[in-house]
């Protein structure tokens, strides 16, 4: 269940029942009736022939609309906090709602390479795209055509409006420090197997920031932000600064679930991978010589045995009460945080994108 701290609740002084911060099954409802709509924009094209149609729409429907679409959602709901209420008509909310489906299409191209890379198996519950038989390493084209599909739904809802060039220009710089943080994180290995110097906090905290943070929550608030026509520099500089905290902390979660998450819907494969993880920073950190030879004999290394042995000792140094320390003291800090904001953004907004993550299971 969700904690709620006391104080916390106080100190948005609002009621529960009415907070405008909550997302509700009418939201996601609301959210989905669009995308089939999206999807047609996307597909529709005079040069589009019927064979490229259908399977465009295949890969559209399986990658993008099956997740939990906490990006896509975070730009209706932070649209929906900083716009007036006269300017929250049927049309701007579908507005941000196809806005909202451009960050869920970065995010489902990032996902297809990424298992590629990764080589995971499976996600949400079912086969990889790239595991899907008839697909295999196509899939590598294949994101790059739902990359398309964002630029080609931004031109024709934002096109000759004051929002259009900085949010193009987000898009891009926002996709290029994703790519940067991706290479960066393949990079822990090389041929001769892992880096074991290249697994510390400090390149941990570069990763991270690089590889999700921006992408997951400075995207989507920033992209609500422009829609609203909040332009202002320092506005920015402030949302982006707190939301890469949140970011941050969303990748750490990530990163204890790939290996003690259940039911997530995606087999974890950081440790065989040998990935600069959260949960393999803090073990070197904490490691005894014995520990860290133990670590540095399985991590990074194929079959079950290995990754055993890796669980078993994370278990054995403790690491889940030391992440659950870690997200205790890291939610209370970002709370902090955002009471200290001081450029007139609406404290609700990054209050709720918290809560939304805090104590996650999935
Ligand atoms: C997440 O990395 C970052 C991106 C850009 C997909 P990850 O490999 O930890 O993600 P996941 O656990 O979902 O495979
Ligand atoms: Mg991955
Ligand atoms: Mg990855
Ligand atoms: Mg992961």
């Amino acid at each position: 269940g969700r904690r709620l701290s006391q104080r916390h609740i106080s100190s948005r002084n609002l009621s529960l029942s009415t907070a405008p911060y909550l997302l509700t099954q009418e939201d996601r409802r609301d959210f989905m009736a669009v995308f089939p709509d999206v999807v047609r924009e996307i597909v529709e094209h005079d040069k589009t022939t019927p064979e490229l149609a259908s399977l465009y729409t295949k890969i559209l429907q399986y990658n993008v609309s099956s997740g939990k679409k906490l990006r896509g959602l975070s730009v209706v709901y932070s649209y929906r906090l900083l716009i007036t209420p006269e300017r929250l008509t049927p049309e701007n909310v579908t507005l941000s709602q196809v806005l909202g489906w451009c960050v869920e299409l970065v995010q489902a191209f990032y996902l297809v390479l990424d298992d590629v890379v990764d080589e995971s198996t499976t996600r949400r519950g079912r086969p990889c795209w790239h595991m899907v038989p008839e697909v295999g390493l196509k899939a590598v084209n294949h994101a790059l055509l739902i990359e398309g599909a964002v630029y080609k739904l931004l031109k024709k809802h934002l096109s000759g409006t004051p929002a259009y060039l900085p949010i193009l220009e987000l898009f891009h710089s926002t996709t290029l420090l994703t790519s940067l943080g991706q290479v960066l994180d393949c990079n822990t290995t090389n041929n001769s197997g892992v880096c074991f110097d290249k697994i510390n906090m400090e390149r941990y905290n570069l990763i991270i920031t690089h590889k999700t943070a921006h992408y997951t929550f400075y995207l989507p608030v920033a992209t609500a932000m422009y829609l609203a026509g909040v332009f202002n520099p320092e506005q920015h500089r402030q949302a982006k600064s707190i939301l890469i905290e949140i970011g941050r902390y969303f990748q750490v979660q990530d990163d204890y679930l790939d290996v003690f998450g259940e039911n997530t819907g995606k087999d974890g494969t950081d440790i065989q991978d040998g990935k600069c993880s959260w949960l393999a920073v803090v073990a070197l950190q904490r490691a005894t010589p014995q520990q860290e030879k133990i670590f540095k004999e399985h991590f990074g290394k194929p079959g079950k045995e290995n990754v055993d042995a890796i669980k078993s000792l994370y278990e054995e140094m403790g690491l889940p009460r030391v992440y659950e320390k870690y997200e205790e003291e890291t939610y209370n800090m970002i709370n902090m945080r955002i009471q200290q904001l001081s450029a007139g953004l609406p404290h609700e907004l990054f209050f709720g994108l918290v809560e939304r993550i805090y104590g996650r299971k999935k």
